[in-house]
């Protein structure tokens, strides 16, 4: 029986309902790490599809002949080489849309956290400092009043400005092509949207286009009150540029769920009493990765039942 199944390679750690999912329709094979090394020539030789968190290269998927679908695990999938599966025309799906609200919910907290202080205001009550000390200092930046622009409107984007509309900020944003479906002020660059706004939330995804633009331009445009809140990919920002903002007072705070280089974070801003830093939690509840895990599963069995991935990337559909 299940020689007819597809063989389904699972390089390296996933999320275990992926793989509970998985064993009930395909033959799984898995493997540490997602290097052609990995895996012999004569199992390469019959995967048909593979499902995977995080990285799959252009090497690994020379390693594949019969490879038809990769279904990767997260929105972002720019550890997928998707040139080289397009140009074998191997489709490759992520998980759009049902991490949209988690996102976003995170991405608010995340923005009180950095303005109001309050995992600072935590630990000094834990401290025991409100008893000896009185009450946790006046935070001199508040959501009040804010002007937050949003880089990157897509389904995430668009999901934190429909939230953020229930706090009476004004919101703006800045994507290459102006939507239609929104109310918010279009900035046809990021520097433009600096400028406006004193709040920036980054939500874009890496791309060669994406690469280190938050940068000692852009900070300095959000001026002494300014606040950065990143919750898309640490690419996008310069982080040495960002240290040395949030060091001299170029803009006051800033959030982080994502880094450059995870989980390695730079030592400068782990001291910045100014940086509000997350280990990229933004999606991570039981509920939400549950539901990832499902879609990366149920974008194979659709592939292998239909021909057509639920959710296939614009650059293999
Ligand atoms: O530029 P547009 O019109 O394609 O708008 C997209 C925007 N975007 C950019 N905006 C300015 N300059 C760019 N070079 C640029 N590239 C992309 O980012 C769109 O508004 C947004 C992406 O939206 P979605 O494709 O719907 O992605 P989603 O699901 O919101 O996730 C965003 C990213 C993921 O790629 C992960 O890296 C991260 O969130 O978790």
């Amino acid at each position: 029986m299940s020689g007819e199944r597809p063989r389904i390679l699972v390089p390296g750690p996933i999320r275990e309902r992926v793989i509970e999912r998985l064993n009930g329709h395909f033959d799984v094979v898995l493997i540490d790490t997602a290097d052609a090394g990995k895996i012999d020539d004569a199992t390469a030789a019959t995967i048909r599809g593979v499902a995977v968190s995080g990285r799959l290269d252009a090497a690994m998927i020379a390693r594949l002949p019969a490879l038809e679908v990769i279904a990767s695990f997260g929105v972002g999938y720019d550890g997928i080489d998707v040139t080289a599966a397009a140009a074998r025309g191997i489709v490759v799906s992520n998980t759009p849309d049902v991490l949209n609200d988690e996102v976003a919910d995170t991405t608010v907290g995340l923005l009180l956290n950095t303005l109001r202080e309050l995992p600072r205001a935590e630990t000094w009550l834990r401290d025991g400092r409100w008893a000896k000390e009185g009450p946790y200092r006046l935070t001199p930046l508040t959501l009040r009043g804010r002007h937050v622009g949003i880089y990157g409107l897509g389904r995430i984007g668009l999901a934190i400005a429909r939230r953020l509309e229930g706090f009476g900020v004004t919101i703006s944003y800045h994507t290459r092509s102006r939507r239609t479906d929104v109310p918010y002020e279009h900035y046809g660059s990021l520097l433009a949207l600096a400028q406006a706004a004193d709040t920036l939330i980054a939500i874009v995804p890496k791309t060669a286009d994406t690469h280190k633009t938050i940068n000692a331009e852009v900070l300095a445009a959000l001026g002494p009150t300014g606040v950065l809140i990143n919750v898309g990919r640490g690419w996008t920002v310069d982080e040495e540029d960002l240290e040395a903002a949030l060091r001299n007072g170029t803009i006051a705070a800033a959030g982080l769920d994502v880094f450059q280089d995870e989980p390695h974070v730079p030592g400068g801003l782990l001291d910045l009493p100014n940086a509000c830093l997350l280990p990229h939690v933004a999606s991570a509840s039981v509920a939400t990765r549950d539901a990832m895990a499902d879609l990366v599963a149920d974008n194979l069995v659709a592939w292998f039942d239909t021909g057509r991935a639920l959710t296939s990337v614009p650059e293999t559909a």
